[in-house]
């Protein structure tokens, strides 16, 4: 399943000049027919009404059901943005639908009274209704900037294999991806370049495989962890892929072999994935070590071509044991 995609959110003038424009389009015209003035003020209160609700609703429906989602994305989004958050500023939205609404009803009841200032009601119901609005700035704000994140999430087809790419900072994890698929994360010379997850795909023959790139993980304690390192282990666990694990053996990503190490075993220890072990950067220097699979060197290309036949020999064997394992559960 993917995420669906979010469209603009108007900010707070864009909302009230939309429907008020409409509205008083549509009162002149009565205006030059000489319709009576009640109908005119009613119908110019019910018009912005409409209009508004029509906006507000439509921002509220342009978001996914937070309550609906599946686990990962859940979760996803929470590490984005804060589902909380989204949910406060979703409701608010309604909330002030639901009050303009009720807001209209009652000063079209008072357009009715006999003797009354009827242009002075109505502009009195559009007054409330443009604070009410205005009142919706930072949450309009922020559902716009939640939308822009949330919108990078990819597209991961979970019945597709899937490669996540995963290590310390700095190891070129996202050399590796840029150069085994098509997916293009940024590469740059300091740790957490990664942010987000990133995913590219290759194909042999007809089969595509989907790469994920994440944000690198440091072997520290949970309550030291920031949301980009959650967010990599939000799919490594919730994701049945294979990993590559990605080793910097000369150590230039600023981080010991020992602390990687330390990573790797946490890793295998609390998550049941096949798994390669890769050590890149030889064009640096060649360091032997009994925990790699296989050494490469993202930047020239060196050992690729070994490192896909290792990649699609596992991702068949972890196809095989996943139907195995889907056969047995049904028994
Ligand atoms: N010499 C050499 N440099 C490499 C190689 N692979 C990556 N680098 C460099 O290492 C640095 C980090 O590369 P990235 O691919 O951004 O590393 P990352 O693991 O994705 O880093 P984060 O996203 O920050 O966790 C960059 O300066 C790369 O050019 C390699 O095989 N050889
Ligand atoms: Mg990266």
């Amino acid at each position: 399943m993917a995420l669906q995609k979010i469209p603009y959110i108007p900010n707070e003038t864009e909302i009230i000049d939309f429907a008020f424009k409409k509205a008083s389009k549509k009162a002149n015209i009565q205006y030059n027919s000489g319709t009576r003035m009640f109908i005119i003020e009613s119908d110019m209160i019910t018009a912005v009404t409409n209009y508004i609700s029509k906006m507000l609703s439509y921002i509220v429906q342009s978001y996914p059901d937070l309550d609906g989602l599946s686990e990962f994305y859940t979760r996803l989004i929470d590490l984005t943005v804060g589902v909380d958050r989204l949910k406060v500023s979703l409701s608010r939205i309604s909330t002030a639908n639901k009050t303009i609404k009720k807001l209209s009803r009652g000063y079209i009841k008072d357009l009715k009274k006999r003797g009354t200032n009827r242009e002075g009601i109505r502009k009195e119901f559009y007054g409330r209704s443009v604070s009410i609005i205005n009142g919706l700035s930072n949450d309009l704000y922020f559902l716009n900037e939640a939308r822009k994140k949330l919108n990078k999430i990819p597209d991961i087809n979970l019945d597709e294999p899937i490669i996540i790419v995963t290590g310390y900072p700095n190891v070129g994890k996202s050399t590796v991806v840029n150069i085994i698929s098509t997916g293009r994360p940024t590469i740059a010379s300091y740790p957490f370049t990664t942010k987000e997850i990133v995913a590219g795909h290759f194909y042999n023959g007809r089969d595509r495989y989907q790469v994920v790139d994440v944000p690198g993980i440091l072997d520290r304690p949970d309550s030291k962890r920031n949301n980009m390192e959650w967010l990599a282990f939000l799919a490594i666990e919730q994701v049945n892929s294979i990993i590559l694990f990605i080793l910097d053996l000369t150590e230039t990503c600023g981080y010991t072999v020992t602390e990687q190490i330390k990573l790797l075993n946490e890793i295998k220890q609390n998550f049941d994935r096949p798994m390669i072990t890769v050590a890149n950067k030889t064009d640096i220097k060649r360091v032997d070590s009994d925990i790699v699979d296989i050494s490469i060197s993202a930047k020239t290309g060196d050992n690729i071509s070994e490192l896909m036949e290792k990649i699609l020999l596992l991702v068949k064997k972890n196809n095989k044991n996943t139907k195995k394992r889907t056969i047995m559960n049904k028994v």
